[in-house]
């Protein structure tokens, strides 16, 4: 039975990836932090199969513990401070979870267990202001924002500890991907939750910031079966995992504002709180790599993963709320 560490294991990729690793027979090991009220809502279907070790990012000892107890063949490095709006106000945490966490973890693995395996989960946020579209692996990184700085470091440092010290560490520089375990800060999952609550009555606005903003959103699950791919490979690389099609975030919000029959225009309000000190203006990437070496393919389409979005957070608020549906196949 293979063992797989995954750090980052509560939030949307580390949920999606350890389903996956459970599938295929892994014994899978979940590093968690604490916090005041703990939130397992992406993995309480598959808690109980998950082993829970302690630790956090930035204390490389619990980081010795864990990689000590679970001796894994496989380390998938997801966890990070992942909202980009919030590393302008917290740019120090920021950079010791997302950046120096990632030395933290290679470290370990380096001393305790330096042939596993080391998946880290890099960007395209580090590719930043438009140098070259779309977006390959060998396309120069200009990150404009403290968790694009982070992340271009953590992805180096990771290039770095392969070809010191002979470690099989990969690195996906994977583009946005969306699921209904989205957090609700990111764009998809605040409209999709807000259409879902506009159409029920719950609210009557959503209020967003830039909305020409342009991005090439996935599927997460998708997404994750390419970390797994990386690391069953002959040699260790870096891969672009992407969809090859890029969408303004208007477009986003007449998809899905339109599958609930509204007009987003009569709800939508921009918001000067929303916009942010530098964008990001085009992310288009670049995966043939992917395709060609992993053999990679997606499955769901920009379009069908919105309306994924949205039926599930109609369902959702309908539960909650205990609003009827009138109409199942409307949104289904
Ligand atoms: P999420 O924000 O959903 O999950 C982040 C995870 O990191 C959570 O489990 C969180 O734990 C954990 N975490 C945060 N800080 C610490 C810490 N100090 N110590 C230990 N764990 C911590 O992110 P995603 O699942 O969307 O993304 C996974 C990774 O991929 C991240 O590194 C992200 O930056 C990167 N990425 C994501 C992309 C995307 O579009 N989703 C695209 C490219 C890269 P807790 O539950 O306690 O908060
Ligand atoms: P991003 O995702 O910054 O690309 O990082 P996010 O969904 O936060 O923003 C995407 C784009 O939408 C614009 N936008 C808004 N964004 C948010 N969150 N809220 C708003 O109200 C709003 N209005 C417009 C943003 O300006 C931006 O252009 C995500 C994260 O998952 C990172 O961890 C990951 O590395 C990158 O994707 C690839």
């Amino acid at each position: 039975m293979k063992r797989a560490l995954i750090t980052g294991v509560t939030g949307q990729d580390g949920s999606y990836l350890a389903e996956l690793l459970l599938e295929k027979g892994y014994k899978v090991f979940g590093i968690r932090r604490r916090t005041s009220t703990p939130n397992y809502e992406n993995v309480e279907h598959i808690k109980d199969q998950i082993e829970w070790l302690d630790g956090d990012m930035t204390d490389l000892s619990s980081l010795l513990r864990a990689v000590k107890e679970a001796l894994p063949d496989e380390v998938y490095n997801l966890a990070a401070q992942s909202f980009v709006a919030t590393s302008w106000p917290q740019p120090i945490a920021t950079g010791e979870i997302t950046a120096l966490g990632v030395t933290n973890m290679l470290e370990v693995v380096r001393i305790v267990k330096p042939d596993a395996r080391f998946y880290q989960a890099s960007s395209s946020e580090m590719f930043g202001k438009v140098v070259e579209t779309p977006q390959k692996e060998t396309t120069p990184f200009y990150p404009r924002s403290p968790y694009g700085v982070a992340k271009a470091y953590g992805h180096w440092i990771t290039v770095n500890y392969r070809e010191s010290f002979n470690m099989f560490a990969c690195s996906g520089i994977l583009f946005n991907h969306e699921s209904p375990r989205r957090g609700l800060e990111f764009v998809t999952r605040k409209v999709t939750d807000a259409v879902a609550r506009i159409k029920l009555g719950l609210t009557t606005e959503l209020r967003l910031g830039n909305l020409d903003a342009k991005r090439d959103w996935g599927f997460a699950g998708d997404y994750v079966k390419a970390m797994w791919l990386m690391l069953q490979q002959d040699t260790p690389d870096d891969y672009v995992i992407s969809t090859g099609e890029t969408h303004t975030v208007q477009e986003l919000v007449e998809i899905a504002f339109g599958h609930v029959g509204l007009n987003w225009k009569d709800y939508v309000v921009i918001d000067e709180k929303f916009v942010r000190p530098a964008e990001v203006d085009l992310l288009l990437g670049d995966c043939s790599k992917a395709k060609e070496k992993l053999g990679w393919e997606l499955e769901v389409s920009f379009e069908e993963l919105v309306k994924m979005m949205v039926d599930r957070d109609m369902e959702k608020h309908r539960i909650k709320s205990g609003v009827q549906n009138e109409n199942t196949n409307q949104f289904c």
